[in-house]
């Protein structure tokens, strides 16, 4: 199904626009709150120039990048943990996402209906907030839930129960679980509970147009708030960047000179968030089509063929690698090869960024 990051902040901070932003479709904008009702879902494509400089060396059909599920979380409320708003309605929509894109208000504009002044910190703090309380009601029924059976000596029921007092402990300090340090094997026990604090997140500061160039204080707060966290921060102006996309390139072109924006925002934050993930990029290349797929750092050679078609994995014999800077340096496969560049590996190959691959699998 892909990966899928969840847009969230609170109410009438911008994210519909930036959903609009995302796929280039009308989603339901609008100046009063809770305009948004439902958590909507898109699929974009992963910005990918290699694709392109692949192309020039291989013909093909067609170019096939990468895909990133976003999804439109409605607004939250102080209060959403606890039933206030549109409660916990969104909760399941959050849990099912792999990263979590946290936009907040940073334009002042009096129609877009807010309760007091434009305060980023303290929206943040509120959000988090609500994000803590959520998870702590999961972790809480979880403590509970494995207490009786650790008293029964089960290993794993105590082991569980250890992480999950931890985890209840940091949150019941209004601290967020991934400012933790969690053991690979504690991370394992904590997954299934689909732990809102444990995702990673990116902040993004929705600013005033004016503030394109930058200075905005409001957007220094985010990017202060981030740094303490230890997360990354970005700035956009869903406003604008939602009218550039739905121009066509001429348009874009000269409205971007008038606006003295050099470069679209999206792809940024597109490519950010898929860093966020922890993946990377391999390619297939053929004369049908030449395609950016997704896999995970760290994943071998037969996942990334599971990739393809889950059957791939278990089919995997071994497959022919090279790098994308072999065929920008040496023209063609057949050199590529001749040069003794094109390597050949077996299940155990970890593998490595930008590597242009041909599985050979088991019929
Ligand atoms: N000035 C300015 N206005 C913005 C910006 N981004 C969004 N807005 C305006 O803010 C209003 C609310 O935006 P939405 O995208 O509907 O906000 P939302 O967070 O989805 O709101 P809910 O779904 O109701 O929680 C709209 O009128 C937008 O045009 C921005 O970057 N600058
Ligand atoms: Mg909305």
């Amino acid at each position: 199904m892909g990966l899928a990051c969840g847009i969230v902040g609170l109410a009438n901070c911008g994210k519909s626009t930036l959903f609009n932003a995302f796929t280039a479709t009308p989603a339901d904008r609008a100046v009063y709150p809770f305009s948004t009702l439902e958590a909507s879902e898109a699929v974009v494509s992963v910005p990918e120039p290699r694709l392109k400089q692949i192309e020039q060396l291989i013909p093909t059909e067609r170019l096939v990048p990468a895909a990133l599920r976003v999804v439109d979380i409605p607004g939250l409320v102080p209060g959403s943990s606890t039933g206030k708003g549109l409660g916990n309605k969104f909760l399941g929509a959050i849990k099912e996402c792999d990263a979590i894109l946290h936009v907040v208000r940073c334009f002042d504009r009096p129609e877009v209906v807010r309760e007091g002044p434009v305060n980023p910190t303290k929206d943040m703090e509120e959000l988090e907030f609500e994000l803590v309380a959520a998870d702590l009601d999961t972790v809480t029924r979880n403590v509970d839930r494995v207490t009786k059976k650790a008293r029964s000596q089960d290993k794993q029921a105590k082991f569980e129960l250890d992480v999950f007092s931890r985890a209840k402990h940091v949150l019941e300090q209004g601290k967020m679980l991934r400012s933790e340090q969690w053991k690979p094997e504690e991370l394992v026990a904590l997954r299934p509970l689909f732990l809102i604090t444990l995702k990673p997140v990116l902040y993004v500061a929705n600013i005033d147009q004016d503030f394109i160039p930058g200075g905005s204080k409001w957007a220094k707060e985010v990017h202060d708030h981030a740094k303490a966290l230890a997360a990354q921060s970005m700035e956009i102006c869903g406003d604008i960047e939602c009218e550039l996309v739905n121009m066509s390139p001429q348009d874009r072109a000269e409205f971007q000179r008038e606006l003295k924006i050099p470069e679209l925002g999206l792809p940024r934050l597109i490519a950010t968030t898929f860093s966020l993930l922890g993946l990377q990029t391999f390619f297939t290349a053929g004369p049908k089509e030449i395609r950016a797929w997704t896999i995970h750092k760290g994943d071998t050679g037969p996942v990334a063929a599971g990739a393809i078609h889950s059957d791939f994995e278990k089919a995997y014999v071994r497959a022919e690698v090279y790098a994308v800077e072999d065929l920008l340096q040496y023209k063609t496969e057949a050199a590529i090869r001749a040069a003794g560049k094109l390597r050949v590996e077996g299940r155990d190959y970890v593998m490595r960024e930008g590597d242009v691959t041909h599985f050979l699998v088991s019929k």
